[in-house]
């Protein structure tokens, strides 16, 4: 009995799958027929000629664009090829946006910066969307144009413009190279403006950007806006001391980041954390010449910012202005949160340990009594010597700084300098724990942070 139900359920599932291949092959070869009245029929790689009987489906249609293995054939769009010179003087653009346009579209794709060749690159876009897993591999020069003049109007934001990417890497052993030079002395009204970024990401997503040298920008090396997932690693960014307004990294709302084993000597900040930025994590970064570490200046123009949960450790920082510095103009709102400078090794640094909720950078700036709120920063393992003062917390009688932690705080004057101030604290709510070195940051942080918090808050930001 059992075996005949088998039998007969086997037989079944036959004639069901005879039937089926039946009519779908007669269904198959009468579109065919149809569709070949107006058109060739279309190719298949895998159709089996005209005898094959069987039927196949037509093309697959287009994976979608999700981050599936990166294919095993890589596919290499080499500048060169796309008529690049390669000579540092013939217009190169063409041929990147070319190379670029064609890469986009492959998915896996590299976009190759030939090494030993330097490409002159006017102020360009590269857009995406693109397919996953694009990779622009820098192993070559990259040369911005170096007369301020020869830079289009309309380009006087940034130089090489990535947008709405998703998915991609910068990396290789070539050099970006801003060409900075003329940008620094000049007094012209185009290079007076603060806003050249050599590399500007906007809007864009899961991007690394490693083992690169950027060197000599006008202003800001490498900057992101209104992206998230980045990854920074092994890169060097390098400009002069004197070089006015170059930022190293410059990040305005922006998530979740990773800045960790690098090189950053300029003549601003190294890396400089604007509003809107959180989880951003800095590590094991060599910083100087320059302004040092930054958050802000926040909340300017009376302007809202927030910035929370931020770790900068293991660094080392020498030759600045500041070590860890956080910035605030009068009169902003919002909020700087949970902030941790941990392990930081700083040496002939003007002021290691900066809290400045006055931040002018004119002469004057009018007293106000609104300001970006700062809580729970702490600073642990600040290490080293100082040239000016040890450390100056100047916070506002209105919004004070409160739940400040300083514990592992040696600072010593640097053996090459004089004329040191003392440090300072103004408003400043917290704990402070042992060693401490002046020992006078023992007495610098008042208690009751909280009290005066409740009262002080105004909440009238939302972060
Ligand atoms: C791209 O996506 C793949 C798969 O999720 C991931 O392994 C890779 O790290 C991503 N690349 C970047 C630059 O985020
Ligand atoms: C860092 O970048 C350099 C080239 O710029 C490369 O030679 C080196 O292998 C990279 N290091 C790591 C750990 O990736
Ligand atoms: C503080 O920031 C750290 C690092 O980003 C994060 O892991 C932690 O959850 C944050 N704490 C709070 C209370 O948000
Ligand atoms: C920073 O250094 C400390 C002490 O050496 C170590 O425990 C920690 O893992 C380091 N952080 C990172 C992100 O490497
Ligand atoms: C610190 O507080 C003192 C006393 O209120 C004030 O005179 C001084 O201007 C403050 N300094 C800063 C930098 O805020
Ligand atoms: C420009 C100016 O007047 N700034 C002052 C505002 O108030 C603080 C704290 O009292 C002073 O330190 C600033 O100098």
């Amino acid at each position: 009995m059992k075996r005949n139900k088998n039998l007969s359920i086997v037989s079944l599932v036959l004639l069901l799958s005879i039937l089926f291949i039946a009519s779908s092959s007669t269904v198959s070869v009468d579109a065919r027929k149809h569709h070949s009245k107006k058109t060739k029929p279309h190719k298949h790689p895998k159709d089996k000629g005209e005898n094959g009987g069987s039927s196949f489906p037509g093309p697959a249609p287009a994976p979608p664009a999700d981050y599936g293995p990166v294919p095993t054939q890589s596919s290499i769009f080499d500048v060169l090829f796309f008529g690049a010179k390669g000579d540092g003087v013939s217009d190169d653009s063409k041929a990147l946006l070319a190379a670029w346009k064609a890469a986009c579209k492959i998915p896996g794709a590299t976009v190759e910066i030939p090494s030993e060749f330097k490409f002159l690159i006017n102020p360009i876009t590269l857009q995406g969307p693109c397919m996953p897993h694009l990779v622009l591999q820098i192993d070559g020069t990259v040369l911005a144009p170096s007369k301020v003049g020869s830079w289009p109007k309309s380009s006087l934001f940034q130089w090489i413009n990535f947008k709405w990417l998703h998915n991609f890497t910068i990396q290789g052993s070539g050099t970006v190279d801003g060409q900075g030079s003329n940008w620094w002395s000049s007094t012209s009204a185009a290079s007076q403006s603060k806003h050249i970024k050599a590399l500007r990401f906007y809007s864009s997503y899961d991007v690394n950007v490693r083992d690169i040298k950027i060197i000599d920008s006008p202003q800001c090396h490498l900057k992101f806006d209104s992206s998230g997932g980045v990854k920074i690693s092994n890169i060097t960014i390098s400009s002069p001391a004197d070089s006015p307004n170059t930022d190293g990294i410059h990040l305005q709302n922006t998530q979740d980041v990773q800045i960790q084993h690098s090189n950053i000597g300029c003549g601003d900040d190294c890396i400089s954390i604007q509003a809107g930025c959180t989880n951003v994590h800095v590590h094991h970064i060599n910083c100087g010449p320059g302004h040092g570490i930054s958050l802000g200046g926040l909340g300017k123009d009376e302007t809202i910012a927030c910035v929370s949960n931020i770790v900068v450790e293991n660094i080392s920082v020498q030759n600045t202005l500041s070590g860890v510095r956080i910035k605030t103009w009068q009169g902003g709102r919002g909020s700087v949160k949970n902030v941790t400078f941990r392990n930081a090794r700083v040496s002939d640094v003007k002021v290691p340990i900066i809290i400045d909720q006055f931040y002018c950078d004119k002469s004057f700036c009018k007293n106000q009594t609104k300001a970006v709120e700062i809580s729970g920063v702490k600073y642990d393992q600040i290490i080293g010597t100082y040239s000016v003062k040890p450390f100056h917390l100047a916070c506002s009688n209105g919004v004070p700084c409160t739940d400040i932690g300083l514990t592992d705080i040696q600072l010593n004057p640097s053996p090459s300098h004089q004329g040191f101030q003392k440090g300072l604290c103004n408003n400043s709510y917290g704990k402070s724990r042992a060693p401490l070195v002046p020992s006078s940051i023992d007495y610098c942080l008042g208690s009751g942070g909280d009290a005066v918090r409740r009262i002080s808050r105004s909440h009238d930001y939302v972060c």
